[in-house]
């Protein structure tokens, strides 16, 4: 039986997926072979297109009968195994085939994607299979909402998706339709709940398992599998045991126990995502234990079942003196894990924040990653904009991910490649009509699933194919129009990221926002904080000495060529300096500029940009439909107030420490 494609609540935008977006599957006769609850989402689907557009939809070939234009099958090569597909139009006729049920959903989303391009011309047979197994979301959304952090931590679009009145969702209609959005772009995994996990989001792992199941159930017919954010403590927490020591028998059984019966819940559990010994969250530390104990500790519970334990690596001292500056928050996880290189269960992973300190616009890619090469890492990015404008702010991230995901730590090898685990993204969709908030932050979340089905692809690409998908030309008014509207919804976007980074913290120094809700600049904000987040600015100049020679060491953490790279200001990158260099403020960069001058000029030009974006978007009034106008337009008028204040506080700030006027005598306060 067909599934039903998910209904949209009314004024919920469809994202990437409006119906028009399938209109090249309408008119056109269509067998589907094969069977399997995946194949029913798939029919689905199709027949959806069918009812708007016309055409039709066939399970089995009739006899004599052979005029289709699509073939869905599962009879493709094992080889690609269950995600991947082949593609190929021959005498008229376009066939997808697959060897698993996900890879023939996502075959059916390929074309969509190719629209007409599908239909039009033969195309040989391409195979396509994601390069990751593991293509994740971690929502940071807590059940109950926190006093301080709201219901999503760090979320900038509206509630949770899954969680409502301190339960799950009774109508799971839009966690269906979300599903299938991340379907559409390869995403096959989510953790439902924050990875801080509060006294209520504890108990989602016994006593309310059965609300994680239901949510489950929404997600598993677009192929995505749920996991569960868990406590340390949880033995004790839940268990009223003493301890939660990881090397303790009736700790050891009490997670086994707990685990199986997940397992009677959601028999295709992808298990779980534990953040230990970080920012308060209990862990092995207090029995003494190393993180190789603690994880595989969890790992040893969920091996009977197939699932497997993301363990974080963000592991540091958040009550740092301020006034040492031989401890680097920057060094903390590297020096943590590695030591422990070979010592993890073959079902742990290791969760890797792609830079070593937080989500900033500008960080080199962490070391640990590819300093590890008996373990499986995976590499976490941020699509939720915590440090890149909270989604009051456009801030394209494709190009920065892909950056890391296509560094070579070894000088040879691509970080796409070492991330065997997989590829995370903390979440940026919420209940919000428009998912996202700005509606322009989808893009972050599509470019996320598409990088992490092909890491070392072209980013723009995907950005365009949102755009395509996004914003239909019929949904524009026409196809001269909607080229109009393409060329300018790039334009916006796809240096969207370099701007953000002109106006904000300089040269990759970072932080600089405000304390707490970090939106918003405050130079000294953590200045004197015990976070570990310092610029060191003085009247001579700025930045963190991380060289081997007379800093902390963080440079050396590195593999060649980078450890010679970063070590030296003068081989340094321009846009990392002041995260590995202490400069005077006329240290002049590889562009030729000094560093005072490159900070005023950039702030200056973040700022022109954003007003140039915001007279763009102001033109596509009649285009993007009144709704979406009208959310993109307070919200880039608050990005221009908030990149005026950004230029204003730095530019004024660097003044006054350094006494150097600005060579082209713009006004700074
Ligand atoms: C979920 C940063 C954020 C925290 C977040 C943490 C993490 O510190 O500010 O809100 O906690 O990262 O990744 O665990």
């Amino acid at each position: 039986m067909a599934l039903p494609v998910p209904v949209l609540p009314e004024g919920v935008d469809p994202a990437w997926l409006p119906p028009a977006a399938f209109r090249p599957l309408g008119g056109r006769r269509t067998l589907i072979r094969g069977s399997g609850p995946l194949v029913e989402t798939v029919h689905g689907e199709v027949a959806e297109a069918c009812a708007r557009f016309g055409g039709e939809v066939v399970r089995a070939f009739g006899p004599g009968e052979s005029p289709y234009d699509l073939v869905l099958e599962l009879t493709g090569p094992e080889e690609l195994g269950d995600e991947g597909f082949t593609c190929v139009r021959r005498q008229g006729r376009t066939t997808v085939a697959a060897h698993g049920q996900a890879g023939l959903l996502y075959g059916l989303f390929h074309v969509v994607r190719l629209g007409e391009k599908a239909f039009s011309h033969d195309r040989p047979k391409q195979a396509h299979r994601p390069a990751l197994g593991l293509r994740m979301l971690d929502h940071w959304d807590n059940v109950a909402v926190h006093p301080v952090m709201g219901q999503v931590e760090r979320g900038y679009a509206g509630g949770s998706l899954f969680w409502a009145d301190g339960l799950a969702r009774g109508e799971l209609e839009r966690v269906r339709a979300y599903g299938r959005l991340l379907a559409a772009c390869g995403i096959n995994a989510v953790a439902v709940n924050n990875v801080n996990v509060h006294e209520t989001e504890a108990h989602l792992l016994t006593d309310r398992i059965g609300e994680v199941a239901r949510i489950a159930g929404a997600l598993r017919p677009y192929g995505i599998r749920t996991h569960l954010s868990v406590t340390f403590a949880a033995p004790m927490v839940l268990g009223a045991l003493p301890s939660a020591d990881p090397l303790d028998a009736s700790v050891r059984a009490w997670w086994a126990e707990a685990t199986a019966r997940v397992y009677e819940e959601i028999e295709d559990f992808g298990g779980y995502v534990v953040k230990a010994d970080s920012e308060g969250q209990p862990g092995p530390f207090a029995y003494g234990r190393s993180h190789a104990d603690g994880a595989n500790l969890l790992a040893a519970a969920l091996a009977p079942h197939g699932g497997t334990v993301h363990w974080r690596c963000f592991v540091y001292d958040h009550r740092q003196d301020w006034r040492d500056r031989t401890t680097d928050r920057a060094r903390a996880a590297y020096d943590h894990f590695t030591p422990l290189d070979g010592e993890f269960a073959d079902n742990a992973v290791l969760q890797v924040k792609h830079g070593p300190l937080d989500f900033q616009v500008r960080e080199p890619v962490s070391p640990l990653i590819g300093a590890m090469p008996r373990t499986r890492l995976a590499v976490e990015v941020q699509a939720t904009q915590e440090y890149t404008g909270q989604q009051r702010h456009v801030c394209w991230l494709g190009r920065m991910w892909s950056e890391v995901l296509r560094f070579r730590p070894d000088g040879d090898t691509e970080v796409g490649a070492l991330a065997r685990g997989g590829l995370v993204a903390v979440s940026n969709a919420g209940d919000d009509p428009f998912w996202t908030g700005h509606p322009l932050a989808q893009a972050n979340l599509y470019t996320f699933g598409r990088l992490a089905w092909q890491p070392d692809a072209d980013p723009y690409r995907f950005l365009s194919e949102w755009i395509e998908l996004t914003f239909t030309p019929e949904a524009a008014g026409g196809a001269g129009e909607g080229a109009r509207l393409r060329a300018s919804l790039g334009e916006v976007l796809t240096g969207s990221w370099q701007t953000y980074e002109k106006y904000t913290a300089p040269l990759g120094v970072g932080f600089m926002v405000q304390p707490g809700h970090h939106y918003g600049p405050s130079v000294d904000g953590y200045e004197y904080s015990p976070w570990g987040t310092y610029h060191f600015a003085d009247r001579d100049g700025v930045g963190v000495d991380r060289s081997v020679a007379t800093g902390t060491g963080y440079a050396g953490q590195y593999a060649k060529p980078w450890a010679e790279v970063y070590e030296s200001p003068g081989t340094c990158p321009d846009e990392l300096l002041l995260f590995f260099h202490h400069v005077p403020y006329d240290h002049v960069l590889h562009s030729g500029k000094t560093v005072i001058q490159h900070l005023y000029d950039t702030h200056f030009e973040g700022v022109e940009e954003v007003e140039r974006a915001r007279e763009v978007w102001a033109s596509l009034e009649d285009l993007v439909g009144p709704a979406r106008h009208a959310r993109g337009a307070e919200r880039y008028e608050e990005q221009l107030r908030g990149a005026r204040e950004w230029r204003d506080q730095i530019n004024s700030y660097f003044f006054r420490k350094s006494g150097v006027p600005d060579a082209r005598g713009r006004r700074i306060y």
